[in-house]
């Protein structure tokens, strides 16, 4: 099928229908809502939330086109064994990885912070990767399912964009993907540093891959008519 044209910086963003996977990272109430792991580091989770409506316009299109789509989680294992005590032990949080809070044990897999927000939740079908680190390839079955799907090229949406989005672009970058980081789908709980990341990712040619506006992207596919 013929590509898409995304407007897109630095250049036109050729997307190929059916090949291009959606993969959101890391939606998850410990990183969005207060009492979770994002606050626990001192951090101003309500900055998160603007990325929620931007995500789920994307999702919608992905879904309404039967394209792949792939949900990641920060997680670790209830006895910890997939999180290295650099990562529990670092910083002076007020609660560490694994520690009780109000939405359970931070970050441990099948504790209600763990899970991805309402708003955004998977739906049968859909791959949902649970990561021990940042990128989302590291330690998992990412690089071999996308494989298996046929997937060439990558749109990213999630949080936060300077952690766990840049790491997993540049990830994919190394693994020959073609990345788009949709720039109203991302948050960050500095805003400058998700400005920061944007420019990085498109610098020197799109040395990590390109950045667009979620309605450049929403026209653009809705030109193309649904399949
Ligand atoms: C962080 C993430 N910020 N998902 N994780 O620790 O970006």
């Amino acid at each position: 099928m013929t590509p898409v044209s995304i407007p897109a910086r630095p250049f036109p963003f050729e997307l190929p229908p059916g090949r291009c996977a959606l993969v959101v990272i890391d939606m998850q109430r410990d990183f969005i809502e207060p009492g979770g792991f994002g606050e626990s580091l001192g951090n101003d989770v309500s900055l998160l939330r603007a990325a929620v409506a931007p995500t789920q316009a994307l999702l919608q299109a992905w879904r309404a086109r039967g394209w792949p789509v792939v949900h990641t989680r920060e997680s670790h294992l209830p006895d910890l064994s997939d999180c290295p005590p650099a990562k529990r032990g670092r910083g002076q949080p007020r609660l560490r990885i694994g520690d009780p809070g109000p939405m359970g044990r931070l970050l441990v897999r099948g504790e209600p912070g763990c899970e991805i927000v309402p708003e955004l939740a998977p739906r049968p079908g859909e791959t949902v990767i649970d990561k021990p680190g940042k990128g989302a390839f590291f330690g998992t079955a990412l690089q071999t399912t996308l494989q298996a799907l046929g997937v060439t090229h990558l749109v990213v949406a999630g949080v936060t964009t300077e952690v766990c989005v840049q790491t997993t672009l540049r990830e994919a970058n190394d693994r020959g993907y073609d990345c788009l980081l949709v720039e109203e789908a991302t948050a960050s709980y500095f805003p400058h540093f998700k400005a920061a990341t944007i420019e990085m990712v498109v610098a020197q040619g799109g040395i990590v891959g390109w950045a667009a506006r979620l309605q450049d992207m929403l026209d653009a596919l809705d030109a193309m008519g649904e399949g």
